[in-house]
């Protein structure tokens, strides 16, 4: 959702693209004014390599996201501007200093932002048929949590931030799609509580019974698993009618 996001942001004077470049090769002699690449940690090798030839042909480069957050050093090596922390606060005005010839190496902005007029992500940018999973919509941000692999709280913040419901319903109803999917990090309605597998059995039969798919994330590695923890993990998803799992490595991420 992040270069959707900032599509939103971006005002009408400007003609924007969205390349993904997980999908198609870049295009290195398409003429633009600016590009701006957003990446997380498992694609910042790539990243950077994409902001190096950019720049060897003079373009500018802007880099954001969470891992630029954590490591903004690393990201100044490879951009002519970074975006520390949500765009939303800072992204015109480096438009604004770009068109002037002043840009800035680091923009940041120093609060969060307020969950309420959020801008609707430029999906229409996008290749539809590239993704299986393709309408995200995001309603809250920030997590109560701190689990210590996770990079949500350091980036959005230990306040859990919500959008307005009628905005967020006026999103959804504006999808082509009956089918969505909440990117939000945590689901507060069931009462999740840390570490209490017993208590997700009954919220996954809510969720399910009111129609909502589930997407498990399973983190494997942790100091206290052993061989078992492979097969335990795969009858508690078959068991539990988990639509569709996700398996993790325990990794530490940069930024906490
Ligand atoms: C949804 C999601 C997924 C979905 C994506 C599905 C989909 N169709 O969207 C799936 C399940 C596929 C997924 C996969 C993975 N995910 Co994931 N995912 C998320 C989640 C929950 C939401 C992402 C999102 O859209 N956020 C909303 C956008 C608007 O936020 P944003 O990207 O941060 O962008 C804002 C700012 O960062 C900034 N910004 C970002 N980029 C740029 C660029 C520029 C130029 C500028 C100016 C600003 C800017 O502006 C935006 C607006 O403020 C995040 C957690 C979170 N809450 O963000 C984790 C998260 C991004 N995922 C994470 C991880 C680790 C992964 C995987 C590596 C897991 C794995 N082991 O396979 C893979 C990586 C896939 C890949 N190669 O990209 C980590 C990344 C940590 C890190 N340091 O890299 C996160 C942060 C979760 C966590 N627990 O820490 N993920």
């Amino acid at each position: 959702m992040a270069l959707p996001t900032i599509a939103g942001l971006t005002p009408s004077d400007w003609d924007i693209e969205i390349h993904d470049a997980r999908t198609t090769p870049v295009d290195y002699d398409r003429k633009v004014g600016l590009v701006g690449i957003t990446s997380y940690t498992a694609d910042i090798t790539s990243a950077c390599e994409i902001a190096d030839v950019y720049r060897s042909k003079g373009v500018k480069v802007v880099m954001g996201g969470v891992h630029v957050s954590a490591l903004p050093d690393e990201a100044r090596q490879h951009a002519d501007a970074i975006v520390v922390g949500e765009a939303e606060a800072v992204w015109e005005r480096l438009l604004r200093d770009c068109e002037k010839g002043e840009l800035k190496t680091i923009y940041k902005s120093n609060t969060l932002i307020e969950m309420s007029d959020m801008v609707i992500p430029r999906r229409d940018l996008l290749n539809r048929s590239m993704y299986s999973s393709f309408y995200s919509v995001q309603a809250t941000r920030g997590c109560p949590f701190n689990c210590e692999f996770c990079t949500v709280t350091a980036f959005f913040g230990q306040v859990f931030r919500t959008r307005p419901i009628d905005e967020v319903v006026r999103e959804v109803k504006g999808l082509e799609s009956k089918e969505f999917f909440f990117i939000d990090d945590n689901l507060s309605k069931i009462s999740k509580s840390l570490n209490s597998p017993d208590g997700y059995r009954e919220a996954i039969k809510r969720i399910h019974g009111v129609g909502i798919n589930i997407v498990g994330s399973f983190i494997l590695g942790l100091d206290g698993d052993s061989p078992d923890v492979f097969k335990r993990t795969y009858n508690f998803i078959m068991e539990n009618k988990i639509d569709a799992a996700q398996f993790h490595i325990l990794t530490p991420f940069p930024g906490h």
